[in-house]
């Protein structure tokens, strides 16, 4: 091959106190796992003899715990972006020790182009295979990697064994030209291919090949229970009912989904409605439901930025490569969550939230407006252009000590003139062509948990009349009360509305 082959920490030895590095990878999936943990002990090593240590990471979006876990432990994180979902790094985000800054995964690659985010020292990408002449072959996802690819100084490959090589010929790599020279992205359908199946860098800039046999570190779920059944099955009957009343084409429109349970359970809805035809993803991330789906010729055609499924799926996808071949295609971040294309290809795009407002508003990230949960991902880049924007959520959380839906969101994510539809395990409200006040009554009537619907009631017709019926003393009653008294049940709203 012509490379040299290093071992790991070989490889983390190259990576100095106030590097940035970025990652191949979109979740897990397709994510390095060999040379963080040993930055990791280079760090602990330093923090030890007394030295500093710490780096800047540049992901695709999350990544597995030997990334984000392994180093906030090791308290070698200075800057992370654009997303997570550990919970060790949450932890370190909400206690002020790593500064997060939380993207649309859209941008990440364009900002880091921009020099937005700092220059990419070191790249670390996982392939299943790599040419002399410098072609890279990625494996369950490409995120952000043909950019931080190209721009770092040097490339450290991740050769791992345990993805196969008849992954090659799944990826479509295309990175757009910056502005003003960026021309239109030519993707007119789901399976549309624009671009080359590998990413081509400098063969001198790759410093080493790392060989690992690591299975990605796939999440497990948790069986669908019955609150995530019943948001699947209304989301399911709300669109066969909108596809019967002429609203959506009788071809259907090619889907988006984010990632979890809700969203497995959706789809599971989607795929065993006879009433909804066969259909498209256009996604970021797929899941086992959708891997399924296509095997029974639910879903035609799957375009995502990751394989984010469990290893077992993912050796199904490997072992029967040539099923798949002609049904899936793997995309940077960009193009896969690119306004341009959801906006153009018309997506339905079905998101989570952590809450939602009497108006629409959405709250997917931030706890009682002040603690990170994950991050937005890419639920804005799709949200905002599509042709019908769904944000799914249960009731309530904590075992009902918490409303989803609350009177003002307590951080502002997705604002009312991108959110459609809104989907809990009550019902189904259709904003769309409402005023705010008719949207408080459906939000209220239809989703909101039969606990809290005469609070929020309450709320509405103390409150200050307007165009939006708000109390700017009390708006945040329900969050304030929770936190004093682990009930947000026990609101008083005399004490708040003044
Ligand atoms: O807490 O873990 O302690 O039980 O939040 O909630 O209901 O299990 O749902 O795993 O899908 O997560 C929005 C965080 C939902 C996720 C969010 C608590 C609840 C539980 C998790 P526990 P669930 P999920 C895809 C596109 C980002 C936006 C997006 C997310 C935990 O879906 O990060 O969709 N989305 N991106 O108890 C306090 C509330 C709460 C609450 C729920 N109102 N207040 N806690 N919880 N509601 C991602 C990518 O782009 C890759």
């Amino acid at each position: 091959m012509g490379y040299h082959i290093i071992s790991a920490a070989e490889a983390a030895a190259l990576v100095k106190d106030g590097d940035t590095i970025g990652l191949s990878g979109f979740t897990p999936a397709g994510t390095p796992k060999a040379v963080t943990p040993e930055i990791a002990k280079i760090a602990e090593a330093e923090h030890a003899a007394g030295r500093p240590f710490k780096i800047n990471i540049l992901t695709g979006a999350s990544t597995g715990d030997s990334c984000d876990g392994v180093l906030s432990r090791a308290k070698a994180i200075r800057f992370r972006a654009p997303y997570t979902t550990n919970p060790d790094f949450r932890k370190a985000v909400n206690n002020g020790e790593i500064a997060y800054n939380d993207l649309h995964l859209s941008q990440m690659a364009q900002r880091v182009r921009y020099n937005f985010l700092g220059h990419v020292d070191t790249a670390i990408i996982e392939a299943c295979d790599v040419t002399p002449d410098g072609k890279i072959y990625l494996t369950a996802a490409v995120g952000i990697a043909p950019t931080v690819a190209r721009l770092a100084d040097r490339i450290i490959v991740e050769l791992n064994a345990a993805h196969s090589k008849n992954m090659i010929g799944m990826h479509d790599v295309y990175e757009p030209q910056d502005p003003p020279r960026r021309r239109a992205i030519e993707i007119y359908k789901p399976s549309d291919r624009i671009g080359v199946p590998y990413v081509q860098v400098d063969p001198a800039k790759i410093v080493g090949i790392v060989e690992v046999n690591k299975p990605d570190e796939a999440r497990a779920f948790t069986a669908p229970d019955p609150v995530t059944d019943r948001i699947g099955q209304n989301v399911a009957d709300f669109l066969a009912a909108d596809m019967r009343a002429g609203r959506i084409p009788d071809t259907f429109l090619p889907l988006q989904s984010g990632v979890g349970n809700i969203a497995n359970a959706v789809l599971g809805a989607l795929g065993r409605n006879p009433d909804i035809p066969a259909f498209q993803m256009y996604t970021e991330v797929l899941q086992d439901s959708v891997v399924g789906l296509i095997k029974q010729g639910r879903v035609k055609f799957g375009s995502t930025c990751s394989l984010s499924v469990t290893n077992e799926c993912l050796n199904d996808i490997y072992g029967n490569i040539d099923f798949f071949r002609d049904k899936l295609v793997l995309r940077p971040s960009e193009i896969s969550n690119n306004p341009e294309v959801v906006r153009r290809l018309g997506l339905i795009t079905i998101n989570t939230a952590l809450e939602v407002d009497l108006y629409g508003n959405v709250n997917s990230t931030h706890v009682c407006g002040t603690k990170m949960m994950n991050g937005i991902g890419g639920s804005g880049d799709f949200t905002r252009s599509a042709y019908l924007s769904i944000f799914t959520c249960p009731s309530v959380a904590k075992e009902g000590k918490i409303s989803a839906i609350v009177p003002m969101v307590s951080h502002h994510d997705h604002s009312e003139h991108s959110v459609s539809i809104i989907v809990t395990e009550q019902g189904v409200a259709d904003l769309r062509g409402k005023s705010p006040m008719e949207r408080a009554e459906l939000i209220i009537e239809h989703c909101a948990h039969p606990s809290y619907r005469e609070l929020l009631w309450d709320y509405v017709k103390g409150s200050a009349k307007g165009h939006t019926r708000h109390s700017l003393s009390a708006a945040f009653a329900m969050h304030d009360t929770f936190l004093r008294t682990g009930d947000m049940r026990l609101t008083k709203w005399e004490e708040y509305i003044k």
